[in-house]
């Protein structure tokens, strides 16, 4: 029923504009390339506006090279808002936002229902796999740049597969992608394969800061500014470090705490078994998934470690 409204809403417009969040990873970038290219071969005039850059590691990907930056407010028939759990996470993408009718499709529990639509699907692994539906729907055929886009999406948000979200239909849906063109060894090339000398090197940085509390069963890195600055890492290169922190047998909760100006501290929490993240950074004003989420917080670093640890210790105690 909400599918039918939404495929019927792209159809009946012309003017289409895609937006997605701030920060942007595999999922956000992948989709909605996969929808822009999607619906440029059906003829819409759509463009896909982002207030940020693409990591370098997606660029590979068509349509990549035509994103738009945000800039005075225009019309638009609809505004497909994807992966995006709020309107704040739009950056100034939210400005079109207003007046404009907003069709809202995601995965994440904590998406807050900003549009007039809204497909919050959170049994899908990827907003890319809604949007291999949609695209089933509206009938356009999946050439293999859509499925490429669609394949980064998953791949990135299952992380290779291996999380809880992964499903059979996860398996379906990327099947088909493969058998529609996509060549899964050039795409792990291209994702995984391809890290610059720089991220190493923040990675060997962040490395030197783990710590482990709770009878070791949380762990947690840290990055400053100054870290940041004197590794010369981009900041899209942080992606996945939390990881490093999590994969260790005795974890339970892994913490990563990243200074993203003075006073202002991104958190990224990652969990294995019971303990709900997303509760955790829902009390922080943040949110997520329950093995994935994230806040952002005031204070110095050393201020907002204390109270995610003293947080998560809660939460493992519960
Ligand atoms: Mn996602």
């Amino acid at each position: 029923m909400i599918f039918q409204s939404i495929i019927s809403k792209i159809k009946e417009s012309n003017k289409i504009a895609i937006l997605s969040h701030i920060m942007p990873d595999g999922d956000s970038i992948g989709s909605s390339l996969a929808l822009y290219n999607a619906l440029k071969k059906s003829g819409a005039d759509v463009r896909f506006i982002l207030d940020d850059e693409i990591p370098k590691i997606y660029r590979f990907l068509e349509g990549s090279d035509r994103i738009r930056r945000p800039g005075q407010f225009e019309g638009f028939d609809i505004i497909i808002a994807l992966d995006c759990g709020d309107a704040e996470r739009l950056g100034k993408s939210s400005l079109y936002l207003n007046n404009n009718y907003v069709i809202n499709i995601d995965h994440h529990v904590s998406n807050n229902g900003f549009g007039n639509i809204n497909l919050i699907d959170k049994d899908s692994a990827a907003t890319g796999e809604i949007i291999y539906d949609i695209i089933k729907l509206l009938e356009i055929e999946m050439d293999r740049p859509i499925c490429e886009c669609l394949y980064t999406a998953i791949v990135t948000d299952t992380g290779q597969f291996q999380y809880s979200n992964t499903t059979f239909r996860t398996h379906q849906i990327v099947g088909d992608l493969i058998n529609n063109g996509v060549n899964v060894s050039l795409m792990f090339e291209k994702i995984y394969q391809n890290n610059s000398k720089e991220k190493i090197v923040l990675i060997k940085t962040a490395l030197s800061t783990l710590e482990f509390f709770h009878n070791d069963a949380i762990s947690c890195i840290s990055l400053t500014l100054e870290q940041m600055k004197e590794t010369k890492a981009m900041d899209e290169d942080t992606e996945g470090i939390i990881n490093l922190a999590r994969d260790i047998d005795c974890v339970e909760v892994a913490i990563f705490i990243k200074e993203l100006e003075p006073g202002k501290i991104k958190v990224g929490l990652r969990s294995k078994k019971k303990a709900d993240v997303a509760a955790v950074a829902l009390r922080f004003g943040g949110g997520g998934h329950v093995h994935a989420a994230g806040c952002t917080v005031k204070g110095t670093v050393a201020e907002v470690k204390g109270k995610i640890l003293e947080a998560v210790a809660e939460e493992l105690g519960r």
